[in-house]
């Protein structure tokens, strides 16, 4: 079956905004080995500049999200001009406090003062960095836990960890939000002091509205039904933003949707139905690492898949499906269910991006630009951005 796409759905996709991670654009690798790519930005500018490529092939990735102090630079203000020099925005700063020997037993959780107040400045730091580049948002996942039971004090790290919130909180000004990522493990082992929603949700209600969730796709046990969770979150009005990624087996920060297009598309489903799609309160972004392919068009494929799924959710019946979850039509629910899981929505999509002046194939114009050439002779010498610089 192929779609028509009616006004409706594409208005509701033409507001959609995809943020793009500036790491994404450095290279990665796994704990054996990090690959060099030709051409790889050697500082946030050119990472920037990478990450506009995007944008202008799509129209759907108006800002980059900031990792500091990966891409820690002299001045703010100069950066954000470069960005909107190229028609993108700076947006979520993440705090890292994953890559000081400082932190090997703890961060905002550590019991030494000394390394917690550390680790609470490098938060406040983000937050200037965040009034020079007009961000919303402070991102912090924290990589604290423990690998044996006994090790630590599960119950005393948690109440030192809304300490430490808390005074971040305090710093948050009126039009920004505090969000609080989770993962289940890794790189501890045995606890995570934020392993699921429910922590996260716990330790940022208890600190205002302006604190929020982060949902990482990649970052729940298998078999998790992640949508169940958009729906919740969405529900309690705490679902700050996503970072999409897929995952075969742990945190593997895969192309979005190349693993479960059909999860992609559930959890979409239940973004549109708790009106999450192009509500503000929602950052939708991606947390992806590209270790074996091309990085730019890696991440065009992603905004593209989530671009596709988007339109698949927003093509479901909603009347159709109501009556037949009323009526308890289990089949026939199901059936309504699928056919637009089921849809083929690209050749409309590819017909409404050259109505819009856009490329009707993003991954073709850009190949055929000629970018990735350029890049990989210009930017000979400097040391390339990894993951971690
Ligand atoms: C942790 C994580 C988090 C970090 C990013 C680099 O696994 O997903 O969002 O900021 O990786
Ligand atoms: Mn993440
Ligand atoms: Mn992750």
């Amino acid at each position: 079956m192929t779609a028509t796409l009616t006004p409706d759905i594409l208005s509701a996709l033409e507001a959609q905004a995809i943020e793009l991670p500036s790491w994404a654009f450095g290279n990665s690798g796994t704990r054996f080995k990090v690959f060099g790519t030709p051409g790889t930005p050697r500082d946030p500018y050119e990472k920037i500049a990478d990450a506009a490529q995007v944008h202008e092939h799509t129209a759907l990735a108006p800002t980059v999200a900031l990792h500091i102090p990966w891409d820690k630079v002299a001045s703010y203000d100069d950066l954000r001009a470069h960005a909107e020099g190229l028609g993108v925005a700076l947006g979520t700063v993440n705090s890292n406090t994953f890559q000081d020997d400082d932190y090997k037993f703890g961060a905002l959780t550590h019991e030494d003062d000394r390394i917690r107040r550390k680790a609470i400045d490098h938060h406040l730091e983000c937050i200037d960095i965040m009034d020079a580049t007009g961000s919303r948002d402070l991102k912090i996942w924290l990589a604290e836990g423990s690998n044996y039971p006994g090790q630590n004090d599960l119950r005393a790290r948690q109440d030192r960890l809304q300490d430490s919130l808390q005074q971040i909180y305090a710093r948050i000004g009126e039009n920004q939000r505090l969000v609080l990522e989770y993962k289940f493990f890794e790189p501890a082992f045995y606890h995570t002091d934020v392993p699921d929603w429910g922590t996260s949700y716990v330790q940022v209600a208890a600190l205002g509205e302006r604190a929020m969730v982060c949902l990482d796709t990649g970052h729940h046990a298998p078999g998790t039904n992640i949508e169940f969770i958009v729906m919740q979150l969405l529900r309690l009005g705490k679902l700050g933003s996503f970072d999409f990624n897929s995952r075969f087996y742990a945190d593997d920060d895969l192309i979005v949707g190349a693993a479960d297009p059909f999860q992609l598309f559930r959890i979409l489903d239940q973004v549109i139905r708790g009106g999450g799609l192009n509500n503000p309160d929602v950052a939708f972004m991606l947390d992806q690492c590209h270790n074996l392919e091309a990085k730019i068009p890696g991440q065009i494929r992603s905004v593209l898949n989530v671009q596709e799924m988007t339109a698949r959710a927003l093509l479901i019946d909603r009347e159709a499906l109501a009556a037949a979850q009323s009526a308890n039509d289990v089949l026939g629910a199901n059936a309504i269910y699928m056919d637009a899981f089921q849809t083929d929505v690209r050749p409309a999509l590819a017909e409404w991006r050259e109505s819009r002046g856009l490329p009707a194939d993003p991954m073709a114009a850009f190949a055929a630009s000629g970018y990735l050439e350029r890049i990989e002779a210009d930017r000979v010498g400097g040391v390339q951005a990894g993951w971690g610089a």
